[in-house]
Order: structure tokens, then sequence, then C-alpha cells
């Protein structure tokens, strides 16, 4: 692999270990990613790697001296040009089916394959805080999100606020969060590891520590934090919502609950019915109900009328 050697640098930035990035990924999709940037630039060297060499070659046979190559009369030459149109042509067309080869596998709607059902998760970006509800089980967090390990994720993602965007670098991919409008993202991780995720999008003076860690968790280890979350004794009913989705930060809920700013606000039951609340608050015509299909249908209801 020596066309691998010139990505060395870019390596180096990943080996902080931190498992923020998607070039030390920690799921299929991240992976895929990071194989497809790699290859990418590989190619890509076909044309950078000589164009860097032939530069300072060019100038230093041209340069001004007596004894320099001086070569006012220029030809036409038919294998120059098709060395230098012809090279990033085919290069084009080879980066082409790359990316489009990946684009299906990388759809974020796409479900991830497995012999597992897909974790429910549904999201509601806050200014300036992440909400997390995991309707199967009844119990939502802030700040925290846990998943199982080698089992899909499936996220439903709205925003009560500006448009957000969603990340965790690690696992691979981005999504828009937008009010009156649900998106959907599907993830998953193969080993365990503490996740950094984001809001990626600019949207006022909070958003800089608008991060979450993602624990990804074995199983049996998500099962004991789903079991300690139960434990909470606090409820996210439309009260407790009114209160998280004050704008501010994560650590100005602390005031209002008592919890560890490093574990996470977690509530041990939740509104079943909040998620939904949440998106039809934006909608000009929330009788139309079910607002899930709203993308697939085209049917596209945004928060601006
Ligand atoms: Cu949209």
């Amino acid at each position: 692999m020596g066309r691998l050697a010139a990505l060395a640098p870019v390596l180096l930035l990943a080996g902080c270990g931190s498992g923020i990035s998607f070039l030390d990924p920690h799921g299929p999709v991240a992976a895929t990613q990071r194989d497809l940037l790699f290859q990418v630039t590989g190619w890509m060297m076909i044309v950078v790697l000589p164009a860097i060499f032939l530069v300072p070659f060019v100038a230093w046979r041209f340069r001004r001296r007596r004894n320099a190559t001086y070569r006012p009369n220029w030809r036409f030459s038919w294998p120059l040009e098709i060395l230098v149109w012809g090279v990033p042509i085919i290069l084009v067309c080879i980066l082409a089916s790359l990316v489009l080869g990946k684009a299906r596998a990388l759809d974020p709607y796409a479900p991830i394959p497995s012999d597992l059902p897909p974790l429910e998760v549904e999201v509601v970006g806050l200014d300036y805080k992440w909400l997390f509800i995991y309707p199967e089980q009844n119990i939502a967090s802030v700040g925290v999100m846990a998943v199982p390990v080698d089992r899909p994720v499936h996220f439903r993602l709205t925003s009560d606020t500006v448009m957000q965007s969603f990340m965790i670098p690690a696992l691979g991919s981005q999504i828009y969060a937008m009010a009156g409008m649900v998106t959907e993202l599907n993830l998953m991780a193969d080993r365990p590891g503490v996740l950094m995720g984001q809001n990626t999008q600019f949207n006022g003076f909070g958003f800089q520590d608008q991060k979450f860690d993602t624990l990804a968790l074995p199983q049996a280890e998500f099962d004991r934090w789903i079991a300690a979350a139960r434990t909470a004794g606090r409820s996210l009913d439309q009260g407790a919502y009114a209160l998280v989705s004050q704008k501010g930060k994560l650590a100005d809920l602390r005031s209002r609950f008592d919890f560890d700013p490093q574990k996470g606000l977690i509530f041990s039951t939740v509104d079943p019915d909040l998620f939904g609340t949440v998106v039809s608050r934006y909608r000009a015509h929330a009788d139309h109900g079910n607002t899930a299909s709203d993308h697939a249908t085209g049917e596209h209801h945004h928060a601006d009328h």
C-alpha cells in the first residue's frame, strides 16, 4: 500500500485515540467513509504528485539564467494534450464510480443490515443541548446517550429551535434536525468507547458547548445503564420539558435539577407523546397526522410560514 504512505500526516492527526474522529471509526458507517477518503486521496495523488514535482522542475529549467533552457516557440503536441486532458477525465470517472458505489451504503436513511432490530432513539435539538428519548425503554437523557455495541440504532430527529446538525464523528455520517420536520439517521457502534457527539451548525453563543458523550456499551452494560436510568426518580413530562428546553447549556440546568454534568441529566420516565408534540408545534396543519412520512412522501412542511 505504497500510495497510502502519502497519507501519513492525516493518520498522525487520527492517532489521538480519543475516538472523536471518523478516522478512528467505531462503526461500519464511519469505516466506510474513512476507506472512501483514503481511496479518493490515493487516486488524486496521480494528479497531485506530478504537479507538486513538476512546478519546481519547470521553474528551475526555465529560470532566468544564461545557460538555462529558452524555448519561445511552442508547438501543438497530441501526446501532451492526451496526457493533460485524458488523465483527469479518467480520474474523474474513477472517483465518480467510487463515490456513487458507496452512496447507497452511506445513505443516512438506509437501515444497517443486522440480525438485531434497531434501537429506536428520538432526538430533539435544543439551545444548546441534545435531548434523547428512548421510547421503548421509556427513559430520556440530556447531554449523554448510550447505545449498545453491535446493534443498529435508528434515530428520528427534530429541533425545538433553529436548524441543527447532528453528528457523532466516530460513528460517521451527519444529519440536520429541523423544527416541524423529522429526519432519520442509522448508525451502529461496533466496539465500546466514549464517543463525542456534537452540533456542527453554528447557531448561537452556546453551540460550541453543545456536545454530548455517546456511550457505546456492550449489551449487558447498556441494560445496566437503562436500569440505572429507571431509578433516576425524575419524570420528563411537559412541565419538566418546559424547563429543559429553555435556552441555555446543560450545566445551566443544574439550578433546576440535581445531577452530575459528567453523567448527563437522566429521566426515569418520559411522556410518550413528547417527540410528536414538539414536531407538531411547528407545523401549520398539525392535524395531518404522521410526521414520519413527511420526507418519504416529499411533502415538506417548513417552520417558516
Ligand atoms: Cu427538510
